[in-house]
């Protein structure tokens, strides 16, 4: 059984409540739920984490590098500034998949850095929650 961790960065928490024409509608509540329906089908032994804290999401991280196989990360805005974030996944030698809901390519330049990518396997982005259901099918089949 393959154990994967989804993390999830500041103000996804929101999901569902503002913003919807970038986001949708579905809560990260619903989008765990529909995770952990993938996961229970398919072997998977899923974590799902969210936090508006940078330090905490290092934390995890770091905790992964001992217990998990695969790691999805959704880091929000710290995704665009975070070298923290960075260093603490390009400690990890299991397989790690940068996520976004939105097509960041298609939004502000901002958007357009990521600190993530550099270290991660694959990037999904702009198929809204959909993404995540992705992302578990691309890990999964890495660790085949
Ligand atoms: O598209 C994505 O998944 C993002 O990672 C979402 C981040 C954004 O900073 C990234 O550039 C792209 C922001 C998540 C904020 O989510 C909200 C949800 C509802 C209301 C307000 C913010």
């Amino acid at each position: 059984m393959s154990k994967i961790i989804i993390l999830n960065g500041p103000n996804l928490n929101l999901l569902g409540e503002r913003e919807k024409n970038q986001y949708g509608d579905v809560t990260l509540k619903d989008i765990e739920k529909n995770c952990n329906e993938y996961a229970n089908k398919n072997k998977i032994k899923l974590s799902f984490y969210q936090s508006n804290i940078e330090g905490e999401l290092v934390n995890k991280i770091q905790q992964a590098r001992n217990n998990h196989d695969g790691l999805i990360i959704n880091a929000g805005g710290y995704t665009h500034t975070s070298v923290a974030i960075h260093d603490a996944l390009k400690i990890l030698k299991i397989p790690i998949i940068e996520l976004h809901i939105s097509n960041v390519y298609n939004r502000e330049e901002f958007r357009h850095k990521s600190l993530i990518s550099k270290v991660a396997k694959g990037v999904i982005c702009g198929f809204g929650a959909d993404g995540y259901l992705m992302s578990l099918q691309a890990i999964k089949r890495l660790l085949k």
